[in-house]
């Protein structure tokens, strides 16, 4: 029987779906005969997600099933799908209001259950999936990956069918060699009910392969929701640069589901994509790196992509990204803001020096400071996001006002109403510093599982703890009280009111001792 593939993205909210549409251009350019269709839950309606899978199935009768699940976590300083998940938390632990903590346990509730549901619903979706299209080929199989799979690859693989595949990261090499017959099991993947995953699996290295411009001639014939994004004027259309990230911030997966070696697309390439979004009308991108600057050693790599975006012609496109904001030069400042950089983010995570250095950042909070100044002297008049996860490790009143202090300075330069603090609290992920911290710690067990959404474990996943954390649920739930619109700014005004702030340089200039990093028993 010949092979069709047909890509299933699970319901996600309507983020373009990249990941596929890389696979799908890859497994096209390998092998030009294969059919292949590609199926968005993203655009379809909750109630409709059932029968729209089985009228796709039917119609293709595909013989390789590719889901694709993007995330699952869902702790965000925003209002979430089932309501403001970090808001209930917090409303339940810290609230001595008890209305208030009892409105938190009932939100923690619908959180719950919406988590459960989404969850039950997508594995529901793929099992489904897989019985309907036994009609057609009894022999079909499944393969799930993406990036809530490349996270949770350990405890997924209990609820899928036997014989699904389970893929960490990337997925093309695993694709190729399933198609060309070959033993894949060198893949970062495992089969449910016959394989396991190796230990420590997650951290081997991706295979690489050599990114050329996707298709999009091609993706348009397989996939008939292109125009649902294509029409909306507000999406950023994901395109990708480059993979990798050299770094080792503590709490930080990506830097293992990429892996540390920076692979990067060639600029023409990358340009030539953007050519092909541009002329469909698409105007807006997000380079969809975990970080668009890795390294100093990259500020050439990303102007001359720039600088080619420029000699293309798109002069009136919006991009946006996380940036590394330690990776600047005023030339590529100048760049940036010519092609149109209009948002980005900064995970700064600390404005203390001292703690950045003890969270493994490497960043110099210093050097960022002097970059934002080229880049507001370069003409960049638009919004940052600086995402804040306080209390991750050793924070203290003193870091406190150190950061205040650090939020403040990036408030003169670029002006307060364009600087958004983003305030996180770190969701403990699997594989990272951070866990190995909190097992050396005794704050968890290894064999805990990450998945778990019950309170007690959901207050040892999401990072707040004493003698710290107490402090931080009740200026959250004061600040949510005083202006939920503006939850981050009103955040720093609330802990700089109680605590004030410190002298800046206080904030740029970590001892050397005893402000060792993160300790750790075992490294990665
Ligand atoms: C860029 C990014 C964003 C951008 C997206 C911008 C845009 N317009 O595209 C923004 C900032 C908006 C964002 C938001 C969020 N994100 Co985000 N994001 C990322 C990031 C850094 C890259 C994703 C990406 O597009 N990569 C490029 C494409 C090409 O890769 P890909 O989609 O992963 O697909 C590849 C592989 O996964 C694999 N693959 C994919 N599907 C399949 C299927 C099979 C069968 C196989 C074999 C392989 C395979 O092959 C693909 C090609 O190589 C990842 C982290 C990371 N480094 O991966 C997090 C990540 C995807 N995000 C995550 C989350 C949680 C979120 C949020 C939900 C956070 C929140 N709580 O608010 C939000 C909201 C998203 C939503 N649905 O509403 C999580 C998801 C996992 C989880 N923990 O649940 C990730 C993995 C980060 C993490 N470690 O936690 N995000
Ligand atoms: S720089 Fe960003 S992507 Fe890289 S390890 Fe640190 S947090 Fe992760």
């Amino acid at each position: 029987m010949d092979n069709r593939i047909l890509y299933v993205r699970l319901p996600c909210n309507p983020i373009f779906p990249i990941g596929v549409i890389y696979l799908a251009d890859h497994v096209h350019k390998q092998f030009p005969a294969v059919e292949q269709r590609l199926f968005d839950l993203g655009t379809v309606p909750p109630l409709d997600y059932a029968s729209a899978l089985d009228t796709c199935i039917d119609e293709f009768k595909p013989s390789l099933l590719v889901f694709s699940w993007r995330d699952i976590q869902i702790y965000a300083p925003v209002g979430g799908r089932g309501g403001n998940p970090l808001q209930h938390t917090f409303e339940f632990y810290y609230a001595r209001n008890l209305l208030v903590k009892l409105r938190g346990a009932i939100g923690l509730l619908r959180v719950a259950q919406g988590y459960y549901g989404e969850l039950w619903r997508n594995l529901g979706l793929i099992k489904r999936g897989m019985k309907r299209a036994r009609r057609y080929n009894p022999a079909v199989r499944a393969v799930v990956g993406g990036g809530a799979v490349s996270v949770f690859y350990e405890q997924l693989g209990r609820s899928l069918p036997k014989g699904t595949i389970v893929s960490v990261g990337e997925g093309e090499a695993l694709l190729e060699k399933l198609l060309r017959s070959k033993d894949f099991l060198d893949e970062r993947c495992y089969v449910v009910g016959e394989t396991t995953a190796r230990d420590r699996m997650i951290h081997e290295v991706p295979t690489p392969i050599e990114k050329t411009a996707c298709d999009y001639s091609y993706i348009e014939t397989i996939w008939s929701e292109f125009d649902y994004y294509l029409q909306a004027q507000d999406f950023y259309v994901g395109v990708q640069t480059k993979r990798g990230c050299p770094h080792n911030c503590c709490y930080c997966i990506y830097t293992v589901i990429e892996g540390k070696q920076v692979r990067i697309n060639p600029a023409e390439e990358v340009v030539a994509e953007m050519r092909q979004l541009y002329d469909r009308g698409m105007r807006n991108f997000w380079f969809t790196d975990a970080q668009l600057i890795p390294a100093r050693k990259y500020i050439d790599d990303v102007a001359e992509l720039l600088q080619k975006v420029l000699d293309a012609g798109m002069s009136d496109i919006h991009w946006a990204a996380y940036i590394r904001a330690d990776n600047l030069t005023p030339a590529l400042c100048d760049l940036m803001v010519k092609t149109g950089m209009n948002y980005f983010e900064i995970g700064i995570t600390s404005g203390s020096q001292e703690l950045v250095r003890k969270m493994r950042m490497g960043y110099n909070l210093r050097t960022v400071l002097e970059n934002c100044r080229d880049l507001k002297a370069a003409g960049f008049n638009d919004v940052v996001s600086v995402n804040y996860s306080f209390n991750v490790i050793d924070e203290r009143p003193e870091t406190i006002r150190q950061t205040i202090a650090y939020h403040r300075e990036l408030e003169r330069i670029f002006g307060a109403d364009k600087v958004e603090p983003a305030i996180f609290f770190i969701g403990l992920q699997p594989h990272t510093h951070l866990e190995t911290y909190a097992f050396a710690q005794n704050i968890l067990k290894p064999g805990y599982d990450p998945m778990n959404i019950t309170p007690w474990t959901v207050r040892k996943l999401l990072w707040n703890p004493e003698p710290l954390g107490s402090l931080f649920g009740e200026v959250c739930l004061q600040a949510w009280q005083q202006n939920p619109n503006d939850f981050g700014r009103e955040v720093m005004a609330i802990l700089e009111q109680r605590l004030g702030r410190a002298e800046l340089e206080t904030a740029l200039t970590a001892p050397i001792s005893p402000a060792k990093p993160l300790a750790l028993s075992r490294s990665s």
